[in-house]
């Protein structure tokens, strides 16, 4: 992991690349990061992991801040993710929570509104000290002229895992509960926007620049149980974050209803590859837009890698505000080498346009 000494008039990641897209400013470059940027794609990452758990990782700030710092300078990002998880808020909830080989588990899925009352808030200030730990690790650790984003699961994604009790393919049981008893649904949300609001907030206190809120099931749903049961809780959540920081709100399966979700309020919109970039520039109109690689892409030869980026960057770039990333997560077995290939790509195209 590499020392960055202190220097004067820190901090300096205001004027970054990635801060100023998020402010709608233009830049002499297109900012880059990746979705899950630090993890199992990455060797050096499996062997941390070959002495620690997954959730003893995430409450070790320590070595939550060593993955994250050593994911950003192995592969040159412009700005750094918090290592964590968007599950961990639900244990101080009550929630029995195991990741297993083949993901994550809740063994005590909501099923009824009793569920829902038993619910514990997430106090986050007391239950989660170890997540704002690592926050302060991360930043003194990492350069300091680049940005940390802080995240949380949205409202929806993490309110279908806790029905589920998983992952999930059609969200049968999330969509039941959501007709069945839809009092019960929205004090669901309202349960789980109060302890996000704090836990967002909290992050930024700690050192986080910008904030990413993963709504990353949310396609599921059609337009008008979007608007509904998920639009009003997003917004609150999004409204009760502290003035400063940007927001940046990514779901998958958004294109049919991009406008609606956008409305949710936030900086940054980040969308996933189903939607063309210059189509979601132009119905966002000002709104900066983040995306949007397929991550299947970063299995292809270079050729290929570069011809797929250099067209989002040329649709991203027709005004102001486009953060190069993934449609969605980088996925384990992803070769580390086409990763900074890409990134270097990234960072050097402007520099040749002009
Ligand atoms: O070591 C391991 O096996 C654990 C794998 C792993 C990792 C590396 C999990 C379990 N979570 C994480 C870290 C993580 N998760 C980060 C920080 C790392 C980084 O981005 O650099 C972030 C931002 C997340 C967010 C997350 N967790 C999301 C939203 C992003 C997305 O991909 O849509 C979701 C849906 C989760 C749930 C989750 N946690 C872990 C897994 C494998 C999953 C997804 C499971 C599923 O597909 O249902």
């Amino acid at each position: 992991m590499s020392a960055h000494p202190a220097v004067e008039n820190a901090p300096r990641y205001e004027d970054s690349a990635f801060m100023r897209a998020c402010r709608g400013l233009p830049n002499a470059r297109t900012p880059v990061w990746l979705m899950r940027q630090a993890g199992r794609y990455m060797r050096e990452y499996r062997a941390v992991r070959e002495k620690v758990s997954f959730i003893e990782l995430c409450r070790t700030p320590d070595l939550a801040a060593e993955v994250a710092v050593t994911a950003l300078d192995a592969i040159g990002a412009d700005a750094a993710i918090l290592f964590s998880d968007i599950l961990l808020i639900l244990q101080p909830m009550g929630m029995d929570l195991e990741y297993l080989e083949g993901g994550p588990v809740l063994h005590n899925p909501v099923r009824v509104a009793l569920d829902v009352e038993r619910l514990r808030e997430a106090e986050p200030r007391e239950n989660l000290a170890f997540v704002f730990e690592a926050v302060r690790k991360t930043r003194e650790r990492m350069n300091p002229a680049l940005p940390l984003i802080g995240f949380c699961g949205a409202p929806f994604t993490l309110a279908s895992y806790m029905i589920e009790g998983g992952g999930s393919r059609n969200f049968e049981n999330t969509k039941r509960f959501m007709y069945a008893d839809s009092g019960a649904w929205h004090a669901l949300m309202e349960k789980l926007v109060r302890g996000l609001t704090v836990y967002l907030n909290e992050q930024i206190r700690a050192g986080a620049q910008a904030v990413q809120i993963f709504d990353s099931w949310v396609g599921c749903l059609s337009p008008g149980d979007f608007r509904e049961f998920v639009l009003p809780h997003s917004r609150a959540l999004i409204a009760g974050i502290e003035a400063g920081a940007p927001v940046i709100h990514f779901g998958t399966g958004t294109a049919p209803y991009l406008e609606t979700f956008a409305g949710a309020g936030g900086d940054v919109v980040g969308v996933d590859f189903r939607v063309e970039l210059a189509d979601a520039r132009e119905r966002l109109g000002d709104m900066a837009v983040q995306g949007n690689l397929d991550p299947c892409v970063l299995f292809a030869q270079a050729e290929r890698i570069f011809e797929r980026a250099e067209d989002i960057l040329r649709q991203g770039a027709v005004r102001p505000g486009h953060i190069f990333n993934l449609g969605h997560g980088i996925l384990p077995g992803t070769p580390v080498d086409n990763v900074k290939r890409l990134i270097a790509f990234v960072q050097e195209w402007e520099a040749e346009a002009e």
